[in-house]
């Protein structure tokens, strides 16, 4: 078994080369609005049925606190099922249009996959003006060096679901299914699903938690990127390493909202998300 394990070859190469800009957003008599500010949001899982309270307060996220945003990150399961942006954006049509609302109104929103919804492609990305990020991506947010990712990839413990993710995460694999009709891509989802949740219930707690080993590694391997953000395990948290090293994790979603992390120039801040 191996315990540790550093992030995919390629996309983990440090980039730092977001070049925030905030003087479009300012106006000119700006003396008591608040610093620019980007948000860290993960595991939404919205729902297909419109009407269900995550979605509600989801979308109301979107209309209000994320407009103030400069960045909106998701990273990973804003849905509960990707099975192709045929379906996809049929299914989720309303939030689909929130999603175009927000970026239509000047705020960039940047997304990575998780494990729920990995099949998003072009369709979706036009749909929604949202840019996609590579599963572990480096960034620098407003002069914060971190590294973000869904973090599945971080849960190296879980043997299994690793040998699973692999499978799930091959592009020959995803394009195969992808060309399959409607039918049998829905009936595929609903067998993974049922399987998954069978899996989950009988499963040691801490195979779903991050490898310590793991994040240790990675920050061996970044010593230059102190923050690590996630989401995925649904324990949102502050966790330090030495004192150079943070583990930020954010919340999954509720009716309440969820806890999400707050960035600006002074401070990364774990707080609650504002739905009303
Ligand atoms: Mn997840």
């Amino acid at each position: 078994m191996t315990k540790t394990q550093i992030p995919p070859s390629g996309e983990g190469v440090p980039s730092f080369s977001f070049k925030p800009d905030f003087s479009a957003r300012q106006s000119p008599n700006n003396s008591t609005q608040k610093l620019p500010f980007s948000l860290v949001i993960g595991d939404v899982h919205l729902q297909t049925e419109q009407t269900h309270p995550i979605n509600q307060a989801f979308l109301r996220f979107l209309a209000t606190q994320a407009r103030q945003a400069h960045t909106l990150y998701i990273i990973g399961d804003l849905f509960e099922r990707w099975l192709g942006d045929d379906i996809g954006l049929t299914e989720y049509a309303f939030a689909i249009d929130a999603l175009r609302a927000l970026t239509d109104s000047g705020v960039a929103v940047k997304l990575l996959y998780g494990n729920r919804d990995f099949l998003m492609r072009e369709a979706f990305w036009d749909a929604t003006g949202i840019q996609p990020l590579p599963e572990v991506k480096h960034t620098t947010i407003h002069g914060h060096r971190v590294m973000l990712c869904h973090g599945d990839e971080l849960c190296t413990l879980d043997t299994a679901y690793q040998h699973a993710r692999r499978k799930l995460r091959n592009r020959f694999v995803q394009w195969l299914f992808l060309k399959m009709p409607k039918a049998h891509r829905q009936a595929i989802g609903a067998r993974l699903r049922t399987r998954s949740q069978a899996e989950t219930a009988n499963k040691d707690p801490a195979l779903m938690d991050v490898d310590e080993q793991t994040v240790l590694a990675w920050f061996n391997a970044w010593p230059d990127t102190p923050h690590l953000i996630h989401g995925h395990t649904h324990k949102p948290g502050h966790h330090r390493y030495g004192n150079r090293h943070h583990r930020w994790v954010v919340g999954d979603w509720s009716a309440q909202g969820a806890i999400l992390l707050v960035i600006d120039e002074t401070q990364l801040k774990l707080e609650p998300a504002q739905v009303d």
